[in-house]
């Protein structure tokens, strides 16, 4: 008898291997201009309407009405976190997170305060709570292309920030890392996430880059505990590939320069 509940349990467990899909997206200058093209903006929402949560970069707008006017393309169940306007110089960038609520609950959101001015945009953390154990913190980044080396080599201090500041161990590092061409020698990132410590998921064999370039900008990385809760599925979304181009009077570039990544997480795996 025992026994068989055993196996039941185990095979509902194995039916119920529900998973959530992450994405991170430069969405390039993100603001009224973006918006005043509404097929880019289409595709825009199409995309980020199929993963669960997505870190966005770029968001470059004093004023908050294009996020708005995004928000109204998605499927209602969409929430956002946005972050402070980050930038040393006058143009500012903002961190924007768009969750389904109906996968996952927002625990916390905060900023890295950067006590040592080590980035030019401090990074992003959200922690979310998915519907099973699976709970994590996502950290949302955009590296400085001229100080790629510098601020990548900061990113474990933000990991380490978080990890104490909501005592949790999983966390997911997405963005436009620029961890490779003439910024920022890709080989160097073992080093940066040694083995032991962390799971690199978007590996240097990916081109992120719309350009014919070969190039991995944009990266997902996660801790060790997280490897549990990693679903071994990953990849690039080819969205030159995966819209029709021929029939919009927009060529993919007017989309984003970047590709976005993706990578997905089992709900019901995590131990921590
Ligand atoms: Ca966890
Ligand atoms: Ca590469
Ligand atoms: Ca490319
Ligand atoms: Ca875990």
């Amino acid at each position: 008898m025992f026994r068989r509940i055993v196996l039941l349990l185990f095979l509902a467990s194995q039916l119920s291997a529900e998973t959530i899909r992450l994405y991170s997206f430069n969405i390039q200058i993100f603001g009224v201009s973006k918006m005043a093209k509404p097929e880019a903006a289409h595709i825009l929402a199409d995309i980020v309407s199929r993963a669960d949560v997505t870190a966005i970069q770029e968001v470059r707008s004093a004023s908050i009405a294009p996020v708005l006017e995004f928000m109204d393309l998605l499927p209602p169940q969409y929430a956002y976190v946005l972050g402070p306007r980050e930038g040393r110089s006058g143009s500012k960038e903002q961190y924007w997170v768009i969750y389904d609520t109906t996968k996952l609950r927002l625990l916390a959101e905060a900023t890295w305060a950067d006590p040592e001015d080590l980035f030019e945009r401090n990074p992003l953390g959200v922690y979310f709570q998915t519907r099973d154990s699976f709970d994590f913190i996502l950290i949302d980044n955009h590296i400085q292309p001229s100080a790629a080396a510098r601020e990548i080599a900061a990113l474990p201090e933000v990991v380490r920030y978080f990890q104490e500041l909501w005592g949790e161990k999983d966390v997911v590092l997405a963005g436009d890392f620029n961890a490779d061409g003439v910024y920022y020698d890709e080989t160097l990132l073992a080093a940066a996430f040694p083995e032991h410590e962390y799971h690199s998921i978007i590996t240097n064999d990916y081109d992120t880059t719309v350009a014919l370039s070969d190039n991995t900008y944009d990266r997902i990385i996660i801790t060790a505990s997280a490897g549990e809760d990693y679903a071994g599925a990953c990849g690039v979304i080819r969205f030159d590939e995966l819209y029709d181009f021929t029939e919009l009077t927009i060529n993919p570039r007017q989309v984003s320069d970047h590709y976005p990544v993706w990578a997905e997480f089992f709900t019901g795996a995590d131990t921590d």
